[in-house]
């Protein structure tokens, strides 16, 4: 591979005058950037000033044919050093901030201008320095930072309060601004670099010290800077000819209350305490996101602690004809629909509960039970890493409508997807007299807790399906409430995320997000609606995989076919064309044609009127040709389109949708109206005249449709 090389850009390194700084500096001198070498001239312990340092460096980057200029500046004056490398190179990429002093007193000693001064010239200069480059950088959409911290920071040394202080504070500094400017390829990592130096000549062991050479480390520094390396947030330790990244783990920690309703004493702290600082598996957590969101998984942990602890003894779920009619509401059933009725009212005389209800209760207890959590070998998987993947839901007995059901979860496999671990988990439910009536398989994935060495794919994972390769045979829409989330997760899943900005904030999205089983329950719901005439108990089986999140008060459309009695489903949320449900079928006992199976919207009552003309015209094809044109029905329902006929009269014939080319006449009139209007309640012309019937195009052809529609009065 080709040299590493730093040409065009220019390097900043601050204390360069001696010891590390002089190294970087002559090493990125010597691969071709042009170096601005930054020293005070000081003494060791920073006070006085000369230029001696820096321009020896400088005429020795010379000598060796490389560019460089001295600045004089101290970083507490930041800015200045920036302006040194803009004034004389135009630019500046890459910042190494290095400069510091020492004032080694112990603890009690220190004064308050030690203090000050220590901060001062590494904490503050490092930053001043930093700052005046940042909005460069930001600009050119590139930048390498380097802050230099010390085993004294990370680790404490006696008689360096101050100096360890300043050094830990580089740390947060950096995590910090490697996060501000991931964005621009900014990154910014620290080095801890235990080197001979004139800092530390006179604090180390003579033998050690002599192997402590800044040239060592220099080549770690430099790789850090080059614009192929990726690292960044890190804390790298280098000494001697060695480097290794350092970082700081949290322990799986220990719940000190076991109801979120109980108080902790300073007892439950001490009984506890054996666990909660016991760093067996301790995890480095990326960010402050999953650091929070473990958290909030145990506390989820808390809340619901009825959960399943483990995979042989069942879990009883008990529900009532109110918690399914819940769920209903919750996944849009509608007393405004017809035939859903018998979802939402229990006296209904063919009360049904929504086959996809069973999936529901039990999903967080599958997510959090330590059958899930505990599924990875050697890693414990929280809440906010595990993403609802697929679900599967057979029924294979008669499902009550309340009373009691049994589950039994199991981890099936556990598939290593190298990103994460696909869980598939198995629960079987029973009834009360021990019959099996459900079987479900829920697929979570666990992110980041792949790479275990498991297998990629499994055998028992019930497989999702592509859909045909035609244009869907029926779709249905419906609009999702603002509310739908609020409203679904009473039904049991109160994950915050759904309905918590600030959680779902820290999750990563703008808003809160619907309950993927909220879309699934709206999916299957509209298949019954248009392949089952909504009788649930036609329901065999589902399996579905969630690709994408859906907001609340986004429109769901889902796109149907028809494949004997396996009804292939994919949704979409309509705004955006975005997929959120893929792979998809219900397989149905037996399937209920809808009147018309062509593309259709929904149960509108003029659907009869159009089957009985389509009827019409095939009988009496000529009449229908004498009148020509045609015309085009838009019937809506509640205010928005809800179904497109076609009626061209000059070849007779008539059917559901667009026609291929422009229709001479269009003519918009609701469900309700265009009944009334069949019925011969409505006159055409008052319609007309009231806005109830808009017609655009031929508008004098239209006149000629009313004996055609005259002729259904009798319906
Ligand atoms: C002040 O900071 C320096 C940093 O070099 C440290 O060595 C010294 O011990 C500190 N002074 C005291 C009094 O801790
Ligand atoms: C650093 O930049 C990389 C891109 O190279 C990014 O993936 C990463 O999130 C950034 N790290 C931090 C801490 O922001
Ligand atoms: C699906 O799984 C949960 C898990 O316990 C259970 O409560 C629910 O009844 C199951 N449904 C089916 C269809 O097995
Ligand atoms: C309908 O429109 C077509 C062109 O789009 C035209 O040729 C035809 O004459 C029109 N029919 C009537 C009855 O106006
Ligand atoms: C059908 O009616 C709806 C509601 O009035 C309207 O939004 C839509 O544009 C109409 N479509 C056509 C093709 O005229
Ligand atoms: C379980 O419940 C008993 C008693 O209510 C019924 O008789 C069984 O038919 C039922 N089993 C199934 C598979 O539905």
């Amino acid at each position: 591979m080709a040299d590493l090389r730093f040409d065009g850009r220019v390097v900043v390194v601050t204390g360069a005058g001696a010891g590390l700084g002089r190294a970087y500096a002559l090493l990125f001198g010597s691969r071709g950037a042009k170096v601005v070498v930054n020293d005070l001239g000081g003494g060791r312990h920073g006070d006085g000033s000369s230029s001696k340092a820096a321009d020896s460096v400088v005429d020795e980057i010379k000598r060796n044919g490389g560019i460089a200029v001295a600045d004089y500046n101290s970083v507490v004056d930041g800015d200045k050093v920036i302006k040194t490398a803009l004034d004389n190179f135009g630019r500046i990429d890459v910042l190494i901030n290095n400069a510091g002093i020492l004032r080694d007193k112990s603890f009690v000693r220190i004064s308050d201008q030690d203090w000050d001064l220590v901060h001062n010239v590494h904490l503050k200069g490092s930053f001043k320095a930093t700052q005046a480059a940042f909005p460069v950088f930001k600009k050119q959409g590139y930048g390498r930072i380097v802050m230099t911290s010390s085993n004294s920071g990370l680790y404490g040394n006696f008689g360096q309060a101050n100096y360890s202080a300043a050094k830990m504070g580089l740390v947060g500094l950096a995590s910090t601004v490697a996060i501000e400017g991931a964005k621009s390829n900014i990154h910014c990592n620290v080095i801890v670099p235990t080197a001979a130096s004139r800092l530390t000549e006179d604090i180390l062991p003579p033998d050690l010290y002599a192997e402590l050479k800044p040239e060592l480390i220099a080549p770690v520094v430099a790789y850090l800077c080059h614009e192929s390396c990726e690292e960044n947030g890190s804390i790298i330790e280098s000494a001697a000819g060695w480097a290794g990244k350092c970082t700081i783990v949290r322990a799986k920690g220990n719940l000190l209350r076991s109801k979120i309703s109980d108080i902790v004493t300073v007892e439950n702290v001490r009984d506890s305490w054996e666990k909660v600082t016991d760093i067996t598996g301790a995890e480095r957590l990326a960010s402050i996101q999953e650091a929070t969101g473990q958290l909030m998984s145990d506390l989820e942990r808390l809340s619901n602690p009825t959960g399943p602890e483990g995979g042989s003894d069942g879990n009883t779920f008990s529900f009532t004809s109110k918690d399914a009619i819940l769920y209903a509401l919750g996944v849009g059933a509608s007393t405004g629909a017809t035939n859903e009725l018998k979802f939402l009212y229990e006296n209904h005389e063919d009360f049904q509960v929504l086959p996809t209800y069973y999936v529901q209760p039990a999903l967080m207890a599958v997510m959090m039970s330590r059958t899930t959590t505990d599924a990875v070998p050697g890693k414990t998987i929280g809440l906010e890493q595990v993403l609802h993947g697929e679900q599967y839901i057979e029924v294979c007995g008669e499902v009550p409508t309340e009373g009691n059901l049994v589950s039994k979860v199991s981890v099936e496999e556990v598939l290593d997807k190298g990103s994460g671990a696909a869980i598939v988990s198995k629960i079987e439910t029973f009834n009360e007299s021990g019959d099996l009536v459900l079987v479900n398989q829920t697929v979570t994935f666990a992110v980041k807790a792949g790479n275990f060495g498991g297998p990629r794919n499994g055998v028992k994972i019930i497989p999702t399906q592509p859909k045909p390769n035609r244009r869907p045979d029926a779709s249905l829409s419906q609009k999702t409430s603002v509310d739908q989330a609020a409203l679904y997760r009473l039904s049991g899943d109160t994950n915050p995320l759904h309905i918590d900005p600030n959680m779902a904030g820290i999750m990563g999205y703008d808003r809160p997000i619907l309950h993927g089983l909220c879309s699934l329950g709206f999916s299957v719901r509209l298949v019954l609606r248009q392949f089952a005439n909504n009788d649930a108990t036609l329901f065999r089986a589902c399996k579905l995989r969630f690709v994408k999140p859906v907001f609340p008060g986004e429109t769901l459309r889902v796109d149907m076919w028809r494949e004997n009695n396996r009804i292939h489903f994919e949704t979409v949320v309509a705004e955006t064309g975005v997929t959120v449900i893929s792979g998809a079928y219900v397989d149905l006992k037996s399937v209920m044609q809808p009147l018309a199976n062509k593309l259709s919207a929904s149960n509108l009552k003029s659907d009869a009127v159009f089957e009985f003309i389509i009827d019409q015209v095939k009988a009496d094809p000529n009449k229908a040709k004498s009148v020509g044109g045609v015309f085009l029905y838009n019937i809506t329902k509640d205010g928005k389109q809800a179904k497109q006929w076609t009626m061209d009269l000059k070849n007779a014939k008539v059917y559901n949708g667009k026609p291929e080319g422009k229709p001479n006449t269009t003519l918009t009139i609701s469900d309700e109206d265009f009944m009334l209007l069949s019925e011969g309640k409505l006159n055409p012309q008052t319609a007309f005249m009231k806005g109830k019937l808009k017609v655009t195009g031929n508008v004098m052809l239209a006149q000629k449709l009313a004996p055609l529609l005259k002729a259904n009065a009798k319906l």
